[in-house]
């Protein structure tokens, strides 16, 4: 065994004999061992390089048709007991999960390679590092690690000096190899299991080669093992971008924003301004670690390395940093369009479409196709440090202090485009009821308006109703004017043309001006029954093409959609049953009692 460390070279051999691979393959972290690994991989024909003066370093890959997506309907949560689990995730008894997936693994890895990969999610020199080992047959998601977090040497070799513990996450995409047996570009099982055993900090993974699901040490650790560790701990595991914004005056606010997947984190965290002397840098797109600072403060690290971007919809005009960030190199492109001469295309990306493509199926492409050349959910995956806008705090391994925490989701009608908590417990209420139209980045129906609290509803590793009492446990453990002031946003809300009434993207940075504007005493806002909103004349419109009726349409509170929309709440409390907080019950009544009377 390639360790001194106890309890991993046990782990592994276990492993090992339960999936029989040919060989085993400590990942060591260098570029070395990149380029041999890349290699491979398009010997194996899971990746096509790109041409180097299009992408230099970087590859294409195409998943198998049915693996593009997160499968929510097939991830687990299996605590002890089922009450544990509460009613957002799927539950088995954990030894009844084991017998059948270790049926599952039993021999899975036969004619492949395991790789062994230790990784620490947030920073190695954090007080308390958060070690992870994973375990996969497949290298795509080696590749993919290796830019999402930071592995390798360095990494077990503190795990060894210390014993530490760490995180088992065992990954296997479930397509053992006969002997003499052809391999396929994107090897991966009907069978899809992503389970979590939150006891015992453990992830077993099978069946799939895609990101949420594969790439263990993202959403399946960083959230639904964090979430678990940080409620018994005292601190937060969140689905939130994390912003530096300074302001025209020099005085930088740190802001962390929930939005459910493919509701645009990533295109906040790389936020172009568009209003004068304002600055935006970008220290985390999708996952923020929170904890109370010595000075009572909540401070955010961003646990990842990576960007692991929704490709459709970045372009040169919407979100020109992540264009340059790719442009970098060193990337990997799942399920996006090529081009003929070697570089990559997706919906969005430019104003006009090539004359031709290979689209993401494999198939020859044109316009006219009627199509859509990538699929919704392709990705990149690209290093943060080639983002040309990512704060030096990105790297830092205490974080930055949050001064402001946004909710948001996809909602055409009733959500307006910013509105202030009135404390933390209201801010608390906001991020339950959050909700948001379904997105490709999992399977399933798109576009069916579901609660999704604080953006987490595939996310929390535990009982839902343990997790929003959690936040208002925080909100009770922090000094009130040193937590983060809580705000709801919808930048989705449309017209009755079914047009965008807010032009988003770059433009949201006049939301996040009125904002900040209230962190300083600057705005005051006008009350109403669901928060504090922006007076129009707040709302920076300088050279914004936007009539003072759709500013209007775009703020507004609508008394009328609110009334279809309490009886939605209701039943979603209905569902957390006697585990609801009575805060937040008191909260609903309260808002119920505004908007019947105004
Ligand atoms: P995950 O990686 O799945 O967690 O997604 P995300 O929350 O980071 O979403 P992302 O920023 O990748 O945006 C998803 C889609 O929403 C992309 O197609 C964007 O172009 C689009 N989008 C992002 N911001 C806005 C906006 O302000 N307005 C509009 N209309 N679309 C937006
Ligand atoms: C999401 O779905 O929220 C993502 C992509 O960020 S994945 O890592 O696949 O979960
Ligand atoms: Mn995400």
């Amino acid at each position: 065994m390639s360790t001194t460390h106890k309890k991993l070279a046990a782990w592994v051999e276990e492993i090992a004999a339960l999936t029989t691979p040919d060989q085993i393959h400590w990942i060591t972290g260098t570029d070395e061992e990149a380029a041999q690994l890349n290699q491979a991989l398009v010997d194996s024909g899971t990746f096509i390089k790109l041409a180097e003066d299009k992408k230099p370093n970087s590859y294409y890959a195409a998943s198998d048709p049915g693996d593009v997506a997160r499968v929510e309907d097939r991830t687990y949560i299996c605590s002890k007991d089922e009450k544990d689990a509460g009613f957002t995730n799927n539950w088995m008894a954990p030894d009844e999960m084991k017998g059948i997936m270790r049926d599952l693994y039993q021999g899975c890895m036969k004619g492949r390679t395991m790789y062994v990969i230790p990784f620490v999610m947030g920073h190695l020199e954090a007080d308390q590092p958060m070690y992870g080992v994973e375990i996969t047959d497949s290298a795509y998601v080696v590749a993919s690690m290796r830019v999402m977090a930071r592995v390798g040497s360095d990494v077990l070799k503190q795990m060894e000096e210390t014993q530490a513990d760490f995180v088992e996450c065992l990954h296997s995409v479930g397509a053992p190899l006969a002997e003499g047996e052809q391999d396929v570009p994107w090897p991966c099982n009907d069978t899809k299991y992503i389970v979590h055993f939150p006891e015992e900090r453990a992830i077993w993974s099978f069946g799939s080669g895609y990101g949420g699901n594969a790439l263990l040490g993202k959403k399946c650790y960083a959230l639904r093992i964090a979430s678990a560790i940080a409620h018994d701990e005292g601190w937060m595991a969140e689905h939130m971008l994390i912003l530096k914004l300074t302001n025209p005056e020099g005085k930088t606010h740190y802001i962390a924003a929930a939005f459910p997947s493919a509701c645009g984190k990533t295109n906040l965290a790389m936020l172009a301004p568009t209003i004068p002397g304002w600055k935006a840098e970008m220290v985390g797109d999708d996952i923020a670690w929170m904890r109370f600072g010595e000075d009572g403060r909540l401070y955010a690290v961003n646990p990842e390395f990576g960007l692991f971007g929704v490709a459709p919809g970045t372009g040169w005009s919407t979100n020109r940093s992540a264009m340059e960030t790719i442009e970098a190199g060193n990337s990997v492109f799942t399920n996006v369009a090529r081009t003929k001469d070697g570089d990559v295309w997706w919906e969005g990306m430019t104003d006009e479409k090539p004359a031709e493509l290979i689209d993401w199926k494999g198939n020859e492409w044109t316009p006219e196709s009627g199509e859509k050349a990538a699929h919704p959910n392709a990705r990149f995956c690209t290093p943060i440090s080639q983002c040309p806008m990512a704060a030096a705090e990105y790297d830092s391994p205490n974080g930055v202090p949050i001064s402001a925490i946004l909710f948001g989701g996809r909602r055409a009608t009733t959500i307006p485009l910013v509105a202030q908590s009135r404390d933390w417990t209201h801010g608390t209420y906001m991020g339950a009821t959050l909700s948001s139209e379904t997105t490709a980045a999992a399977t399933g129906a798109v576009g069916v308006v579901r609660r999704d609290p604080m953006a987490m509803l595939p996310f929390i590793g535990y009982n839902a109703g343990d997790y929003v009492q959690h936040w208002l446990t925080i909100g009770q453990k922090g000094d009130a004017d040193k937590l983060p002031k809580i705000f709801q946003v919808n930048w989705f809300r449309k017209d009755d043309d079914g047009k965008f009434v807010w032009p988003g993207f770059g433009e949201n940075s006049r939301v996040l001006a009125w904002v900040v504007d209230r962190l300083e005493g600057k705005a005051e806002g006008v009350e109403s029954p669901i928060g504090l909103l922006p007076k129009p004349e707040e709302i920076n419109t300088d050279g914004l093409d936007l009539t003072d009726e759709q500013l209007a349409t775009a703020l507004a509170f609508d008394k009328a959609s609110w009334e279809k929309e309490l009886p939605l709440v209701e039943e979603w409390f209905g569902k957390f049953g006697d585990e609801l907080p009575a805060e937040l019950r008191a909260e609903l009544d309260g808002l119920k009692d505004r908007v019947a009377n105004a």
